[in-house]
Order: C-alpha cells, then sequence, then structure tokens
C-alpha cells in the first residue's frame, strides 16, 4: 500500500505510472453551469477514492500493466473560457508526450476543453461518440455557449463528426442542429428495449475516436449520482458493450466520465464510476 493510497488511481494496488503510462487520468473537478442538482466538482476525488477498492484484474486482463498515472486535479478557479484553455492545455500535454488521456469531470463542458486539446496537440481526423441522456447541441443554454448543454454545439461547430448514443432527452433545436450537422445517433428508445449492446459505425466515420460518457446516459437506477438523471438509460453491460464495439471498429485516443456527483453516504455510485473506467481501460488493452 502506497503512503499516498488514494491520490492516485488504484493507488492501493500500483504506484505511479509517470508519463510512460498509456492510461493519462486527468480529474477536472469543473462545476459551473449545473443546470438541476450540483456536486459534479467532487466526483473526480470520490471516484479516484474509491479506485482503491478495485482489483487489479479487471475479470479479463489486467489493464493497470499498461500503466496509469494520475495528474493532479486541473485548476477550474477563474473565467470559464480559461479554466476550459487549463483543460485544454492539460489534455495536449498528455497527448504530445505519448500518452491516452482519460478525463473525469466535472461537468459536461470539461469535454470541450478536452477536445480542444486533442486538436491542439495536432490530432486530426477523429470523431466523437457520446453516451448521454441529453443532447447536448443547444447552441447556448441560458445565455451561456460553456454551458454543459451546448458541449456537443461547440464539438460539432469545430467541424468533428458525432455519433450519439442514448439520449432521451432533448429539444428541437437540438434535432434541427442533428440534421444540419449530419450528426448520427442511436437513441436510448432504439437501444434499451431492444438491449443493443453493439452496432456499426458509418463507414466514412474517422479511424480515430474519442469517446465520452455522461455517466447520466446510463441509468438513474445505476447512477442517480448526477444532476440530472433521466429514466430508461442504458444499463452496465450495455454500456460497456457499445465502448466495446466502438473499439474494435476504430482506435480510440483518449475517453472521459463527466457529470458524475457523489451522494453523501452511498459509497457504491462512486465505486462503480471507478469500476466503469477501469473496464474501459480494460476494453481498451484487449483491443489494442
Ligand atoms: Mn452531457
Amino acid at each position: 500500500m502506497s503512503s499516498d493510497y488514494g491520490d492516485h488511481f488504484l493507488g492501493s494496488e500500483i504506484p505511479q505510472g509517470g508519463s510512460a503510462a498509456l492510461f493519462q487520468i486527468l480529474p477536472v473537478p469543473y462545476e459551473r453551469t449545473v443546470s438541476y442538482g450540483g456536486g459534479t466538482a467532487l466526483g473526480p476525488a470520490a471516484i479516484i477514492e474509491a479506485s482503491s477498492q478495485l482489483e487489479v484484474w479487471d475479470g479479463r486482463s489486467r489493464p493497470a500493466d499498461l500503466g496509469i498515472h494520475t495528474h493532479p486535479a486541473v485548476d477550474c478557479s477563474g473565467g470559464e473560457a480559461e479554466a476550459v484553455a487549463r483543460i485544454a492545455a492539460a489534455t495536449a500535454a498528455i497527448v504530445n508526450s505519448g500518452g491516452m488521456p482519460v478525463a473525469i469531470g466535472g461537468e459536461h463542458t470539461v469535454t470541450g476543453g478536452v477536445v480542444q486539446g486533442l486538436l491542439d496537440a495536432g490530432l486530426r481526423d477523429f470523431g466523437v461518440v457520446q453516451i448521454d441522456a441529453h443532447a447536448d447541441l443547444r447552441d447556448a443554454y441560458q445565455g451561456n455557449p460553456l454551458s454543459h448543454a451546448s458541449v456537443m454545439k461547440r464539438v460539432v461547430d469545430l467541424g468533428i463528426p458525432l455519433f450519439q448514443l442514448g439520449i432521451r432527452a432533448y429539444c428541437e433545436e437540438e434535432a434541427a442542429i442533428r440534421r444540419q450537422y449530419g450528426v448520427h445517433s442511436l437513441d436510448a428508445d432504439q437501444l434499451v428495449p431492444n438491449n443493443i449492446s453493439a452496432f456499426e459505425l458509418p463507414a466514412d466515420f474517422p479511424q480515430q475516436v474519442f469517446f465520452t460518457l455522461d455517466i447520466d446516459g446510463m441509468d438513474p437506477s445505476i447512477f442517480p449520482s448526477t444532476g440530472t438523471p433521466v429514466p430508461g438509460g442504458l444499463g452496465w453491460y450495455q454500456t460497456l458493450g457499445l465502448f466495446e464495439s466502438v473499439a474494435s471498429q476504430r482506435t480510440v485516443i483518449g475517453f472521459d466520465l463527466m457529470e458524475f456527483a457523489p451522494i453523501e453516504g452511498f459509497h457504491a455510485y462512486q465505486f462503480a464510476a471507478a469500476q466503469l473506467l477501469y473496464k474501459m481501460m480494460g476494453i481498451v488493452q484487449r483491443l489494442r
């Protein structure tokens, strides 16, 4: 057991991986534009602390063998644009040193900074696959273009192809933006009742994919620990299956887990989030 148990992912089991580690965990306790329940600023620390309860063997392989390094939390103080720029800089530094960014939020606005960081590091020709309850395609929400409800509009505005999974809450403006930008989607009412956990990406979808997992895309019976829960979400195995389906067809260049807000006294949820992230690392490991 290391002396800084709880300070880094799987801290009870493995030392910090350093810059040679594949998985570079970036905690981003950014919380500004919460529209309903709060608490996402506490998400990264709760998940990292809970990760100490994980087994190094994930049931199929040992993702930790590729190295896991946990960065200090990104400073999210100051103006919104300033904080998003710090997220982008931290992400670009990870990519430039050969690591794979694994960001833990924080509200979904964080993903906009991470995607900007991928671009800043010179990555081109990648798509984004998003699991979410909400489309997040409003041009602005409550007057704010950096709202978590607008983050995927910022992504498509950059010309990045987007595939949405599990959406079940969106407005007419977002439906129009989907059509206008050619956003691909398999919504919750298609995936969940039919228990679909694999799908085919369009042939012209980029070969490299950044995968963003808004925890509210999953069902609130599994993760009530989020600000804007919506019933009818994805199941545990279904979510992992969809991620594996993407990773088996394309190269995953990074992923994130956003909008996790711990509920005091219910540690099951942060353990589940830590396990989900570790199982995603396992899928990346086994498919590379
Ligand atoms: Mn979202």
